[in-house]
């Protein structure tokens, strides 16, 4: 019984080995990067947000070529709470560009936000190592 237990546990580790190894590697080196904004900036709704990557290149979704991938704009998230082994959620704070689109213009509510990019593959899973950008606060006001 105590063996077939072990041998279970090897499964489940070796199982775990082999998805993590599925990510798509980053080019070593790349970044990814806010374009026209820095940290603390003073901002007014709505925001023009154009995003930078150095030492690879875009695809849309669905089109698998090395090293490559989309952006995803990260808006008052904790990037600690993402499984980085599954594709990204789409939600009001992931938003997918998977067009292959470099830049957007985005509505936000006076205040303090927080903002960060990350590159993601075909099928918006982030790479291995993940490529995110610096998180940015923008205070927004009217
Ligand atoms: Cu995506």
């Amino acid at each position: 019984m105590k063996k077939i237990g072990l041998l279970f546990t090897s499964f489940i580790v070796l199982t775990l080995v082999l998805a993590q190894g599925t990510r798509t590697p980053s080019a070593e080196g790349a970044t990814v990067y806010f374009i026209n904004l820095k940290n603390d900036e003073t901002v007014k709704s709505p925001v023009l947000i154009q995003f930078g990557l150095k030492g690879m290149g875009i695809a849309p979704a669905g089109v698998e070529f090395e090293n490559t991938g989309h952006f995803h704009l990260l808006i008052d998230l904790d990037e600690t709470t993402l499984d980085m082994n599954i594709p990204l959620a789409s939600t009001d704070n992931i938003k997918h560009f998977g067009k292959g689109q470099t830049e957007t213009t985005l509505e936000l509510t006076p205040g303090e936000h927080m903002v960060q990019l990350l590159l993601a593959d075909f099928s918006h899973t982030p790479h291995e190592p993940a490529l995110f950008s610096e998180k940015i606060t923008l205070r927004v006001t009217k």
